[in-house]
């Protein structure tokens, strides 16, 4: 790549003002990047009565990547149109413990590949009367066989050549009958082994013994619930990353959202957001800065300063100057 990216800056809401600016640091330590800063969210809905400003739209769609925040209340109308707005069909959530975090299953090393533009998260919501309000979910084979085809890859690139396939085929016959019928068959042709759970049962088996899973491929909610899941597996929310991938662009964004109890005191954890940096360098080629981010985390992690959230009493700048400091 040639050092002259524009990547789109969404802090978003609550936290993402703490988090966005201490993974922005970070980053510009070892590339060179453009930045489009834009806005979007409730805040910005509340002036504006628009959640997605135009110019946003625009910044996320023409930039190569784009680093977001959280939002709240407006999420729905933020981020699932930036998804799609990029293409991105699949939304890459790993979970993993590390040294010096305390972790409820400390064997947990997973990645959740999540459907991410369909399923009952497509927006197909009405109220019918006073009584009714129903919501339409929406499985296609053209989305199911893209996410199939992209898990294969994932899996043949690091080696494990084999996934299981989370979903409720049992209830939702059609829908999640035709989800694990396509991503079966498109394993069958690319000749990578699959298993499958019912994702209630795996959400038992989660907790109780997630070393079985390696990678998961599900369906949107199932993506989003599963996550929050392993995040609690391995010492919180604000351990875990995120990217949203299309074809030519990506959203990388923390699994957490603003929160609002801790929004303004300084003390989130910038973890997430940082390591979706590193997410960020990796969709861009730049493998070696990913590497350096990645191991200035896990020492910072290790040895500390460490956010409230980890036991520790350290700010968010705090922790992201000592991740400053242990890169190369
Ligand atoms: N950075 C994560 C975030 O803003 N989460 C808010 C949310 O509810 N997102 C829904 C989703 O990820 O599908």
């Amino acid at each position: 790549m040639s050092g002259d990216e524009r990547i789109a800056v969404i802090p978003g809401d609550g936290i993402g003002h703490e988090v966005v600016p201490a993974a922005l640091r970070v980053l510009d330590e070892v590339a060179d990047f453009e930045y489009d800063h834009v806005e979007a969210g409730d805040a910005v809905a509340e002036r504006t009565g628009d959640p997605l400003p135009a110019e946003t739209l625009e910044a996320v769609t023409s930039a190569d990547a784009t680093l977001f925040g959280a939002t709240g209340e407006t999420s729905a109308d933020v981020i699932l149109p930036l998804r799609e707005a990029v293409g991105s069909f699949v939304n890459i959530r790993p979970a993993r413990t590390y040294p010096g975090v305390d972790a409820v299953q400390p064997e947990t090393d997973l990645v959740i590949l999540r459907e991410n533009t369909e399923g009952v998260y497509a927006g197909i919501e009405n109220r019918l009367s006073e009584d009714v309000s129903t919501l339409t979910r929406l499985v296609t084979q053209t989305a199911s066989r893209r996410l199939g085809e992209f898990a294969c890859d994932y899996v043949a690139a690091d080696g494990t050549n084999e996934f299981t396939i989370a979903h409720k085929n049992n209830v939702m016959r059609v829908t999640d009958g035709l989800f694990v019928d396509t991503i079966s068959e498109v394993a069958a042709d690319r000749g990578v082994d699959i298993d499958t759970a019912y994702m209630d049962a795996m959400a038992t088996h989660l907790a109780m013994d997630p070393a079985q899973y390696d990678v998961i491929v599900c369906p949107n909610l199932a993506g989003d619930v599963l996550s929050d899941l392993a995040a609690g597996l391995v010492g919180g929310l604000g351990l875990l990353p995120s990217a949203n991938v299309g074809a030519e662009r990506g959203i990388f964004e923390p699994v957490h959202g603003c929160a609002p109890d801790i929004a303004g005191e300084g003390i989130a954890n910038p973890a997430a957001t940082i390591l979706s940096t590193a997410m960020l360098l990796e969709f861009l080629d730049y493998d070696d800065a990913a590497a350096d981010v990645r191991t200035a985390v896990e020492s910072v992690l290790a040895d500390g300063p460490r956010t409230p959230d980890l036991g520790g009493s350290a700010s968010t700048e705090a922790v992201a100057t000592a991740v400053v400091d242990r890169l190369p």
